[in-house]
Parts: structure tokens; sequence; C-alpha cells
């Protein structure tokens, strides 16, 4: 930042400073800028800045060096790694994805942040992925979106009280089996939330 940008940031009104510091990504400190980067392909989902949530392409203009990212799995945290400067993915078919190399990933890693905090305060559980009660849920679910007769794979279930409240939530992880035969290397597959 130039000295006079800086005098200028200093005469402004403080709602009007906090503005700029949330609207302009190279006016925060570093410190303040938490990217979560997927483990296995280095996809850079976004970052949250004084705690709010910015997409990938802001969050890749906010970091620009590099920064430690703690390594979470599943159920257990493991451990921290280095992640270098967001840039353009490699993989042709995915070249406009933003991706963070990381000097460590462990094969049960899935999720890097880069902040202090701890983003596994509560035990998570893995529940069997056959219970026919989770497969008819997704399958009900996928039929209200317009698909007929899904053919419901569930990749995993998670159980965990993800907000704190006392309650615990469950996560499936599920994919519609014939579209999952021809999908791209970029899509994702359906996840959904039960409260
Ligand atoms: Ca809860």
């Amino acid at each position: 930042m130039k000295i006079s940008q800086g005098v200028r940031l200093a005469t402004m009104s403080i709602p009007y400073a906090a503005s700029v510091m949330v609207a302009n990504p190279f006016l925060v400190a570093k410190a303040d800028v938490h990217p979560i980067v997927e483990v296995q392909s280095g996809y850079l989902f976004g970052a949250t800045i004084n705690s709010k949530w910015i997409k990938s392409e802001e969050a890749a203009k906010a970091i620009s060096d590099e920064r430690t990212y703690k390594i979470y799995g599943l159920t257990q945290s493991l451990g921290e790694a280095k992640g270098a400067k967001p840039k353009p993915s490699e993989e042709e078919v995915c070249s406009d994805v933003l991706t963070v190399s990381l000097s460590s990933t462990p094969e049960k890693g899935a999720i890097a942040l880069a902040a202090p905090w701890n983003a596994l305060p509560r035990k998570v559980q893995i529940l069997d992925a056959t219970q026919q009660v989770y497969v008819d849920a997704v399958r009900d679910f996928l039929k209200t979106k317009g698909i007929d007769n899904p053919k419901v794979k569930i990749e995993s279930i998670l159980r965990v009280d993800l907000d704190g409240d006392g309650e615990e939530e469950v996560l499936i992880s599920a994919t519609n089996y014939f579209q999952k035969m021809r999908a791209r290397q970029c899509d994702h597959p359906l996840a959904v939330i039960q409260w």
C-alpha cells in the first residue's frame, strides 16, 4: 500500500474504512485472510476475510505469498503444510480452477485451512453408507429435483453437530450412478445435509 493511501484511509470515517477493508482484499492484513483448500486436488474453494466469505478468484488476489495450512481429515487433524500462492490449475479440463500446491498431502487429508482456530471442535462419526434409510432419503431428494428413478450410490455419511447447538446433523455425500458415469473431472458430487 502506498503511504498516501494509508493516510487517506486513516482520515475516513470508521464504517467507510471498514467497508473498504472488506471490499478490497489488497488492504486486508495477511493474517485476516483464511483460505480453504481441498487437500488432494489443491482446489481453492475461497477464503474468509474478516469473517466474510469470498470466492476463489478474489481470495487468490488477497493471498500474495506462501501460507501455513492446518490439514484435516474427515475425523481428525493431520498436522500442517505450507501452501504456495494460488495459481490456475494445470489440468486442461479444469483450467478455470485455482489451485494451491501443498508441501504435504496426507492420504486421509480432506481440507486445508490457513487459520489459527481448531476447525474440528466436535467429534465426527462415520456411519455405514449402505443404510437403506439414507439411500431412500437421497432418492426422494433427487426426485424432488426432477431426476426420475435415480440410481443412488452413497459415498459417505458423517454425523456431527455442525453448529454446536447440541443436535447432531447428518451429512450425506452421494452420486446419481448413471450421471457419475458421464461426469466430467470437474463435476461435483451431491452433498445433502439433514438438520
Ligand atoms: Ca447442530
